[in-house]
């Protein structure tokens, strides 16, 4: 079934080089000249300069305050996830985890010797580890993101998209699009990030047919396989202490830090790239199909959409019903809050009280000011849900197999 209309569609070919927004913008300016058009930004220091992360965690130098970080987060063990910038592992790099004292240790004694540094802590979920820190505020134009709203609700889940990044001089993050399409916002604490963006529309010069993809940019085997790769239109960008940065949905871009550097980021989504999620869903589905179409003649009808399914939540972290949940929550904060304005924060029906201690805080709905009209949203939403009614093998796969209620 061909995807539903739901946004305009998207330009980059006016673009020269990425914008630079000294002062904090206005949301209205933020929607209206980045987020809808889906163009990034480069916002200056006066938004972070509060945030306790860069009053406590940088020296006066501008370097990681080690001590202070120590002496602050380490009063207890904590497991971080970190990985190996010298290991490929399929499209991205080795992962394990180790004690965050441990990696403060190492990245120090790395960093006062000038040794190169591999181990990179990435993609920790700060907030969940230290609830009560307030190592930072979410920039109000920000915060109108369902995955952090609707994944920090979910009763069966204990997820965010909310991460700290800390790696010395060298270590990088490989080529990549961010995971289901969504935004990321990237908040430098010390240290510069290089960034290399690609618009989204050229996956022909870096990718193959199966979707793989270049590893890292810089590899002088990619002209090889992608004899074209360097023919991509790209913007490099320096993201300075204190700079945050808007990557929009769909961007490709690899990011290598130069010198130690600590960054804040989120993944989140809404709105206005809503198509491209549901683009990127479809997408991943249609990718595990060919992945097992010679076990299709095997199943009935019925053990195969399952199984695409389970393969679609293993691979990409979402089906259908992830994407139906966080749409109906979504749906039902607004229609509450089209009724009771900012006065009321709902409660998702598909949020489970919980006591658990170490679930992450609940990240709240945008006020409304902090998002498009609630009706234009609406109607989105309603686009994207109907299509998943109307599909049949989604719809039975949510009614069946998840017990969901598809009816209007
Ligand atoms: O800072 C990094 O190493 C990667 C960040 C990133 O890929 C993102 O924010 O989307
Ligand atoms: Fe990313």
């Amino acid at each position: 079934m061909p995807l539903p209309h739901i946004h305009a569609p998207r330009d980059y070919s006016h673009i020269t080089e990425i914008p630079y927004c000294a002062v904090p913008l206005s949301y209205d300016e933020f929607l209206e000249k980045y987020l809808e058009p889906n163009i990034p930004v480069l916002i200056g220091p006066a938004l972070t300069e509060l945030w306790r992360a860069r009053q406590e965690w940088v020296t006066a130098e501008g370097k990681p305050d080690f001590d202070r970080l120590r002496s602050q987060l380490c009063t207890q063990p904590v497991q971080v996830p970190v990985a190996d910038c010298h290991f490929k592992d399929f499209s991205d790099q080795k992962r394990s985890t180790m004690d965050l004292g441990d990696f403060l240790d190492e990245w120090q004694g790395q960093s006062e010797t000038h040794q190169p540094a591999r181990t990179y802590l990435k993609d920790f979920h700060f907030v969940r580890s230290f609830p009560d820190y307030g190592a930072y505020e979410t920039p109000e134009i920000f915060r109108d993101d369902w995955m952090n709203e609707f994944w920090t609700r979910r009763g069966d889940m204990d997820d965010d998209y909310r991460f700290v990044y800390c790696g010395g001089d060298g270590t990088f993050t490989p080529f990549h699009a961010d995971v289901y399409r969504s935004y990321s916002w990237s908040a430098n604490i010390c240290g510069v990030k290089k960034w290399t963006l690609f618009p989204p529309g050229q996956e022909h010069l870096f990718q193959d047919s199966l979707h793989n993809t270049v590893y890292d940019i810089d590899s002088t085997e990619n002209a090889k396989k992608f004899p074209n790769f360097d023919k991509a239109i790209k913007f490099v960008l320096f993201q300075n202490p204190g700079e945050t940065l808007f990557v929009p949905s769909g961007w490709w871009h690899q990011v290598q830090n130069i010198g130690d550097t600590i960054s804040i980021n989120h993944n989140w989504c809404n709105g206005s790239n809503l198509d491209l999620l549901l683009e990127s869903i479809t997408s991943d589905l249609k990718d595990v199909e060919r992945a097992i179409d010679h076990l299709k003649e095997m199943m009935d009808e019925q053990e195969w959409i399952e199984t695409c399914q389970n393969m679609l939540l293993l691979n990409s972290g979402w089906d259908w019903a992830t994407l139906w949940q966080m749409c109906t929550t979504i749906r039902d904060r607004i229609l509450v809050q089209r009724t009771c304005g900012d006065s009321v924060i709902p409660e998702s029906p598909t949020a489970i009280a919980s006591t658990d201690p170490r679930r992450a805080p609940l990240f709240p709905p945008p006020l409304l000011s902090q998002q498009p009209s609630l009706d234009v949203t609406l109607k989105r939403l309603d686009t994207v849900l109907d299509y998943i009614r109307s599909t049949p093998s989604a719809s039975w796969f949510l009614t069946h197999v998840k017990g969901i209620s598809v009816d209007k």
